[in-house]
């Protein structure tokens, strides 16, 4: 098994790389300050051709594969974690989720707006009382004429306050449990949806999250996504892939953090020696890099996978959670190589380790992703 990048991989890594360094980088301090979305970076981002790297040239996309599609979302993490992982949203859990399991009709009107990035797309799952819990959510879809009626609330929505569209999934059968949900391509100015509040978050300030409102929202019955009792396992498979994203994105993290304190430890002299002398400091460099790498591979490994077409539940759920641990403790090592100035808010460090965070928790906190694996191997 080999996962050197090939040519066309190369070019995606390094085409996002470039983007970041001299697009993202110079404001990504103010942007995360401000704690808002920039849709001038994202007119940018979806400029450079970004907003649908896996997506099929047909529709809109550039065709690339997911091993290219990970190190953009890697790349763009490093700089910004908001931007990678708002993008991973768009991409995987709203457009591909429309290419895979929507209708040649659907994929037609709602795939080339997302592609080119002129719309940015959402996923609802997560209820106030229902997020490792998926199957407790209570909103729910009643059939009246022509139309489904939606009714109920989604939290923690990323992207909520800016989508176009959003995939909603919601009871259309209650006593059918999980096969009795359904899910829903909805366009963000249907009468009904609305914004409730608004979360203020610890990291990855500049992608927003919202709490979705569904009242007597009417949603034509032709956006019903596959058949109805299809809404659990299309939410499952989606987030199997949705969760390579997010490995990708705490690759980055992790890398950003190593790379930062490799040259640190280079430059800053203390007891007449760069610190990289110091046999403390080697070691946690040592520690870093093996928990980058073995995140890479199995992120790599995972999006492979789904090249192959093959299933890929556990690789994803292995990816994430080995990428979001990397990335939580390899960004509390950077601050502990950068020292006091690891702490303050002049480097990125901080925001390093803030923004680590969300990825042991969002799209399945890492207690879910053991379930997932364990599933997987004690069946
Ligand atoms: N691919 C395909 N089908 C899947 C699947 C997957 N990855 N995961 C589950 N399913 C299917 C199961 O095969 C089962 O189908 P059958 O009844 O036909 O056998 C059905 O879905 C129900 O699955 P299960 O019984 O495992 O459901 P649970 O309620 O026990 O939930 C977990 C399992 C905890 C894994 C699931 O609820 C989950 O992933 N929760 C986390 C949700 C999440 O990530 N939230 C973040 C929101 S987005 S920010």
């Amino acid at each position: 098994m080999d996962f050197e990048l090939d040519d066309t991989q190369q070019e995606w890594k390094e085409k996002a790389r470039a983007f970041g360094e001299a697009v993202v980088k110079p404001v990504v301090d103010e942007v995360e300050r401000e704690g808002k979305f920039s849709t001038d970076l994202w007119i940018k981002l979806k400029e450079e051709g970004l907003a649908a790297v896996p997506i099929p040239a047909e529709y809109g996309g550039a065709g690339a594969d997911h091993i290219s599609y990970v190190n953009v979302i890697e790349e763009l993490s490093k700089v910004s974690a908001s931007l990678g992982g708002g993008l991973s949203v768009h991409t995987t859990l709203c457009t591909q989720t429309i290419l895979t399991f929507g209708n040649e009709e659907q994929k037609k009107k709602y795939l080339p707006p997302l592609a080119s990035g002129d719309v940015i797309g959402a996923f609802a799952l997560t209820e106030a009382q229902a997020g490792t819990d998926a199957a407790a959510m209570e909103s729910t879809a009643v059939l009246d004429g022509d139309e489904y009626v939606l009714n109920g609330a989604k939290y923690f929505i990323t992207h909520a306050t800016i989508a176009g569209v959003f995939i909603i999934i919601v009871i259309t059968d209650k006593e059918k449990g999980t096969k009795g949900m359904s899910a829903f391509i909805v366009d963000g100015e249907t009468p009904g949806l609305k914004i409730g509040k608004i979360f203020d978050k610890m990291g990855i300030r500049s992608v927003e999250h919202a709490e979705i409102i569904m009242e007597d929202c009417r949603v034509p019955k032709e956006n019903l996504l596959g058949n109805e009792g299809d809404g659990f396992k299309i939410a499952m498979i989606t987030l199997d892939s949705g969760r390579i994203g997010i490995a990708s994105q705490a690759l980055g993290i992790a890398q950003a953090s190593l790379e930062a304190s490799i040259q640190y430890a280079k430059e800053r002299v203390q007891f007449g020696k760069p610190i990289a002398a110091l046999q403390a400091i080697q070691w946690m460099i040592a520690d870093m890099t093996v928990k980058v790498d073995s995140a890479r591979w199995l992120t790599y490994h995972a999006a492979s996978l789904e090249d192959k077409g093959a299933r890929f539940s556990k690789e994803a759920a292995m990816a994430k959670l080995a990428a979001s641990a990397a990335a939580v403790e390899v960004s509390r090592m950077a601050i502990q190589v950068h020292g006091g100035y690891g702490y303050m808010t002049d480097l990125p460090i901080e925001r390093y380790y803030r923004d680590a965070k969300i990825t042991e928790i969002y799209e399945g906190t890492s207690e879910v992703q053991r379930m997932v694996i364990s599933r997987s191997v004690l069946r």
